[in-house]
């Protein structure tokens, strides 16, 4: 399960995409050219990318309401991602669901969600379907830890490890769900350890550290792969604020004084990647949000007769 150099730095583009992504994002809705909420994802890539660089393109993966940086881990291409955020016709979705309901089958990714702990059942359908069509195929949930609180963890977990799915739950408890602290909402520190109520492996790993995301991952998957079931791989983590100004550069995000790495410049460092390197690759990246940008802003808004696509039934 070793990375190849190159490898490794599409990862590194991969998160710091998903970094300059969503601020990108967050300036254009202050612009006025976003009507919907953009969720702040920065300090949360590494567990995106390093799931998803374990993942086949066939393997299928589900949200949160905070999923911009699994799309773009998952492949998703930016300009239809953007698009789907500026509520355009050339969105993924048609520019119906917006940053809370991100969806592309082709590559895998099976929905954001606008309710806490909705994509794990859906996972866990992937994942049977995977397993009814012989297929090897894998299913990922990412959902946070106020997800783990929710009778749907709880549901799912029993069922997957009953029928062995072959399936990996990534919970990212970054210590919050929105405003209630995790010390008071969660009736353990580390969610892994409800794992052993299902009778299936969980671990916790550093969410910060790519590389042992992806590790962690990569064997969760193998043996989801080989019919052993699923595992629970709980990444920590912390999410930083989104900010109002745009640094030239994708920003490097204050830690709040938590003492956690940004998961960004880690990597980079662990890369060993020189001034030369990052700025040629955070020129590539500003090009490419450039040309989402102008992809999104030349969609056109969805008319009336685009209500009744789309839906099951009109
Ligand atoms: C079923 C449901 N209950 C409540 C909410 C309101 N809500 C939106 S985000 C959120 C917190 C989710 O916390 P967590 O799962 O830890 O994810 P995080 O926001 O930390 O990424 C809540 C309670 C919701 N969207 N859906």
């Amino acid at each position: 399960m070793s990375l190849s150099p190159d490898q490794m730095l599409e990862m590194y583009r991969r998160m710091a995409t998903i970094r300059a992504f969503t601020h990108r994002a967050y300036q254009e809705s202050l612009s006025g050219n976003i009507p919907s909420p953009v969720q702040a994802t920065g300090g949360e890539e590494a567990s995106a990318v390093g799931v998803c660089a374990a993942l086949r393109p066939t393997d299928r993966i589900t949200g949160t309401h905070r999923s911009i940086g699994h799309a773009i881990a998952k492949g998703l291409e930016l300009g239809p991602l953007m698009a789907e955020l500026y509520g355009r016709t050339n969105g993924c979705c048609g520019g119906k669901g917006g940053a809370m309901h991100i969806a592309d089958f082709q590559r895998g990714m099976l929905g954001a969600n606008g309710i806490v702990g909705g994509g794990l059942p859906i996972a866990a359908g992937a994942a049977l379907a995977a397993q009814l069509e012989g297929s090897g195929g894998v299913a990922v949930a990412f959902f946070g830890d106020g997800a783990s609180n929710e009778g749907t963890f709880h549901s799912t977990l029993n069922l997957a490890s009953i029928w062995k799915l072959p399936m990996v739950f990534v919970c990212e408890n970054n210590g919050w769900a929105i405003a209630v602290p995790a010390s008071y909402a969660l009736s353990v520190t580390d969610v892994s350890v409800r794992a052993v109520s299902y009778d299936i492996p969980g671990l916790t790993v550093d969410g910060s550290d790519v590389l042992a995301v992806y590790e962690a991952a990569s064997h969760a998957v193998a043996r989801a792969r080989s019919g052993e079931g699923p595992t629970l791989i709980e990444c920590k983590t912390r999410r930083f604020p989104l900010t109002g100004s745009e640094p030239p550069e994708p920003p490097s995000l204050d830690d709040g004084g938590s003492g956690y790495a940004d998961p960004v410049p880690a990597f980079a460092a662990a890369l060993g990647l020189g001034p030369g390197q990052l700025q040629e690759a955070h020129r590539e990246v500003v090009r490419a949000l450039d040309d989402a940008a102008e992809f999104a802003g030349s969609g056109p808004v969805p008319g009336p007769e685009d209500a009744l696509t789309g839906v099951f039934a009109g």
